[in-house]
């Protein structure tokens, strides 16, 4: 340590320590006419002056990436290309990060370098995560973006559901036991259908569709909301199919709307499964209503006859 001089003095205005400054100052840097932090204007920028290496030629390389035009992955700057891919290698951890490495290579991924490893299960293997890099960028004009779905607003929404005394059944296919999202949808604590007037009545976890068809004839529901997360094998595809189909069977498909939702459903299933609407993450209670009220009026016709809303 070097102690400071008892005389020691610094023209400047932020500074730390003894500072033996003249008496009758109003600021210290008024002895050097300003210091940078009153005056920044007295800042100098230095600009590189390597004329094949200095930040303008590489911001160039990465514009297309922050305009907009381009779209490429990035972790460390601008379209540098990096991914990080998850895969679980049924081997064990002396051959799980070799075999990932390889295969990335074979998925096309630059520099491919493990940077997790866990033992899911001795006998079971690994969960690997490996870092690598994708050299194709993507233009955003090629992009098909789904278009946003319009909202009605609430108060029409309330309004219809209440001259409709809109009810539906509910419940999760199959032998899916994921109730969740499906609770979230419904009830009135999570801003579910409930918040918005509408009755339901939940049937349950792994209920088969024909139960719920038959509860939908019995109570007289509007609709049918099933929720169903477990993908493997698509076999949440099967049971939106079973839905649509059983209803066409019963006589009841033009007089009840068809609804489902799940971590691995998106808003195109709806068409390719014979449903009126499908949902996936994140959905709230009000996007459910919003797709109700739309059906019904496109049915224009309830089980209870013509209704003009
Ligand atoms: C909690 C959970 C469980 C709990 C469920 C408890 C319960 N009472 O719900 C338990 C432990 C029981 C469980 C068991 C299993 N699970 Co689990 N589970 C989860 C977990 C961690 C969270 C699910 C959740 O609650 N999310 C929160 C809610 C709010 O979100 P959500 O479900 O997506 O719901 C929203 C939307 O999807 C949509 N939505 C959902 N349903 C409906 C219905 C309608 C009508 C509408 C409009 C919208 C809608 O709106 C909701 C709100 O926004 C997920 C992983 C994950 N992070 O997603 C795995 C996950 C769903 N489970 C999975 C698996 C594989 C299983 C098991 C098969 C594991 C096993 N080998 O035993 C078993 C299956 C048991 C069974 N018979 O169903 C997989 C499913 C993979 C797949 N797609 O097939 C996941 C994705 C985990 C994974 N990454 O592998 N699980």
């Amino acid at each position: 340590m070097v102690p400071r001089d008892p005389d020691y003095m610094a023209p400047v205005c932020d500074h730390f320590g003894n500072n033996a400054l003249p008496d009758g100052l109003n600021k210290p840097c008024d002895l050097i006419g300003g210091c940078t932090l009153c005056d920044p204007s007295k800042i100098v920028f230095i600009d590189e002056l390597d004329p094949d290496d200095n930040c303008h030629k590489r911001l160039e390389t990465t514009r297309p990436y922050r305009t907009g035009g381009k779209i490429k992955p990035e972790v460390e700057w601008a379209g540098d290309g990096i991914v990080l891919v998850q895969l679980f290698v049924p081997e064990n951890e002396d051959i799980a990060p070799v075999y990932a490495v390889e295969m990335a290579k074979k998925m096309g991924l630059g520099d491919p370098e493990v940077i997790n490893i866990q033992v899911m299960h001795p006998s079971e293997g690994c969960f690997v995560e490996v870092k690598g890099r994708v050299d194709f960028e993507i233009d955003r004009s090629s992009l098909k973006i789904p278009e946003k779905e319009v909202m009605l607003p609430e108060d029409e929404l309330r309004r219809v559901v209440k001259e409709v005394g809109l009810k539906v059944v509910a419940g999760t296919v199959g032998e899916d036991e994921h109730s969740v999202g499906l609770r979230e949808i419904l009830d009135i604590k999570h801003g579910g259908i409930e918040k918005y007037g509408v009755k339901y009545h939940y049937l349950g976890t792994s209920v088969p569709v024909d139960k719920l068809v038959d509860a939908a004839i019995e109570t007289g529901a509007h609709a049918i909301l099933i929720s169903t997360i477990i993908s493997h094998n698509d076999v949440h595809r099967a049971q939106m199919r079973k839905l649509a189909e059983l209803c066409i069977e019963k006589g009841i498909r033009d007089k009840v709307i068809l609804i489902a939702g799940g971590t691995q459903v998106n808003r195109e299933m709806a068409k390719e499964t014979g449903l009126d609407a499908t949902f996936g993450r994140g959905t709230k209670g009000l996007h459910v209503v919003n797709a109700m009220v739309k059906a019904l009026r496109s049915m224009r016709r309830t089980w209870w006859g013509f209704c003009g809303y």
